[in-house]
């Protein structure tokens, strides 16, 4: 039961943009606070390395998640594109703006290599691509540089040079 990404922009706009662990077998995703549970079709194993890969476009109304390269369906939403100037945090959710409400019971426990962000939605072999081969489409918007990180809490910044890539 922990956030793993929440991106937030305003007081009033709760998360802009959420991924959630509810349970190993769950994954919701809030977009301009539409939810949206994702029953997967393989439970995550903790301890076993995933790829999670989840999307929204503005253009076609809809969000979606890919876990291991693999579809796990979409869901509609009504809003327009998610607006800049937020603050992303990985492994907690957000209630507020700029670390708003924090919740220690909602914290993400374990470890995220290659978190990236792209401006556009991937097609389904640049995901599986992404996941298996670790061949990364270089338009990405966001990459979590050591530069570019800020820790709280109990978390560590490891720098790597490895690919991460499912067996
Ligand atoms: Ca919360």
């Amino acid at each position: 039961n922990a956030g793993f990404q929440s991106y937030c922009r305003s007081r009033n706009s709760g998360n802009d943009f959420l991924i959630f662990f509810t349970s190993p077998s769950r994954v919701t995703l809030n977009v301009q606070d539409i939810n949206h549970n994702f029953d997967l079709y393989t439970p995550i194993v903790p301890g076993v390395r995933q790829h999670i890969c989840a999307w929204f476009s503005s253009t076609e109304h809809r969000f979606g998640l890919y876990l291991n390269g693999v579809d796990q369906g979409s869901s509609r939403y009504r809003g327009p594109a998610v607006p800049g100037g937020g603050t992303l945090v990985i492994g907690q959710e957000q209630d507020g703006p700029n670390l708003g409400n924090l919740d220690r019971t909602q914290a993400w426990s374990g470890k995220v290599t290659n978190f990236m962000i792209w401006p556009r939605k991937l097609n389904e072999t640049e995901i599986f691509d992404i996941a298996h081969d670790c061949r990364c489409p270089r338009d990405y918007a966001v990459a979590l540089t050591g530069d570019k990180v800020e820790l709280g809490g109990q978390a560590r910044y490891v720098p790597t040079n490895e690919c991460p890539m499912l067996k």
